[in-house]
């Protein structure tokens, strides 16, 4: 596995790349110009830089997360055309700078949910935190109602910018199916795909976190059933997946290691982090260690060693620890530890299989 850590940017992340440079086996940093609207092409001098920035320190930009995809596309609309085409030119951009795997979602109007950033566990660290309780329950049509009447109105992790397009987005969406988001996603990926092989990038769809629908929204990229169908959609290792541990492992039925043994091949990265589920559809995320959360750590990655893969990996989201303050999720402590359970695994793996 490539080891690679995710990087905000000078700009927007407190760690800086030269503590980047110091986690064991990091090679390269995941990266996005975080601050270009969905839908606009990147520019070329935008993209230079931050590789100039990694590879002072030695570290690759070989993927990008995430190409954001704009609603207009996910949602059908006569526009998508113009949007895809900014997509393909940053595509080709990228390609010029070296980068081989982009990492997006198709998940309508929201990235990853959640009802707390700062839930308090056991030993005192803080970790992101999901009550699906108080999120399922909401109408969506409730929601719009509530944001229009209370400009103070938000979740954790809404950026307020984007608060007063929400009524109008949901009301856009109140007529797309499920059926319709796959259309949507098959339209793109038909444009996409081909542009991708081309310029040698691989496409890595990251799923839907948490893997349900939130607020009557679609989801669709939610288990194994569905990224078969995904997969099958355009029918080409560049159309591949971002399989993430910690996203997928939010539904219990979800077995990770049986879907690594069956999609190794079409997965270009790996999201491995654990949460700790419980019988209520709520989830904490805690630390990498199997016995800390509900998901076999150890089990995904002998799947990923069984399988020969030699994708990128990062350590996913975090734990709040040692006083640190960071971006919720992304703390240097806790992934760098992540990072280095991930390593004692693999070692220990390659090893057992040279000595039998
Ligand atoms: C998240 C997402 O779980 C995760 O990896 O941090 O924000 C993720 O980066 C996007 O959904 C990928 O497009
Ligand atoms: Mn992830």
């Amino acid at each position: 596995m490539k080891m690679t850590m995710r990087w905000f940017g000078e700009e927007n992340d407190q760690i800086p790349l030269e503590h980047i440079k110091q986690v064991p086996g990091v090679e390269g940093v995941v990266w996005a110009l975080h601050d270009i609207p969905a839908g606009e092409e990147w520019p070329m001098h935008r993209i230079s830089e931050v590789k100039e920035q990694a590879e002072n320190q030695g570290l690759h930009i070989d993927v990008v997360e995430s190409v954001n995809v704009h609603e207009d596309i996910k949602l059908g609309l006569p526009t998508r055309d113009q949007y895809i085409n900014n997509y393909i030119k940053t595509i080709e951009k990228l390609a010029k700078a070296g980068v081989k795997v982009i990492c997006y979602n198709f998940m309508p109007v929201f990235d990853w949910t959640r009802t707390n950033l700062y839930k308090e566990l056991n030993d005192g660290s803080t970790a992101l935190f999901f009550e699906k309780e108080k999120i399922s329950d909401i109408d969506p049509n409730e929601l719009v109602r509530t944001i229009a009447l209370d400009s103070n109105f938000t979740m954790p992790g809404w950026e307020p910018e984007r608060l007063e397009q929400l009524s109008e987005l949901f009301e856009k969406y109140q007529h797309v199916t499920e059926e319709d988001l796959w259309s949507n996603l098959q339209y793109f990926l038909e444009r996409v795909i081909p542009a991708a092989k081309e310029n040698d990038i691989k496409m890595a769809i990251h799923p839907d976190d948490p893997p349900w629908s939130v607020f009557g929204l679609p989801r669709i990229i939610t288990n194994k059933e569905n990224l078969q169908r995904f997969l099958k959609l355009v029918d080409d290792s560049y159309n591949g997946l971002t399989l993430c541990s910690g996203s997928l492992g939010a539904n219990p039925q979800n077995n990770i290691p049986e879907m690594i043994n069956e999609f190794s091949d079409r997965i270009h990265f790996a999201h491995i982090r654990n949460v700790q589920t419980f019988e209520n559809g709520d989830f904490v995320e805690t630390s990498h260690r199997t016995n800390d959360g509900s998901v076999d750590i150890y089990k995904v990655v002998e799947a990923y060693h069984q399988n020969g893969f030699n994708g990128y990996v990062r350590p996913d989201h975090g734990r709040h620890i040692w006083g640190e303050e960071c971006r919720p999720g992304y703390g240097l402590y806790d992934r760098g530890l992540g990072i280095m359970y991930l390593w004692g695994i693999w070692d220990s793996l390659k090893r057992n299989k040279k000595s039998r």
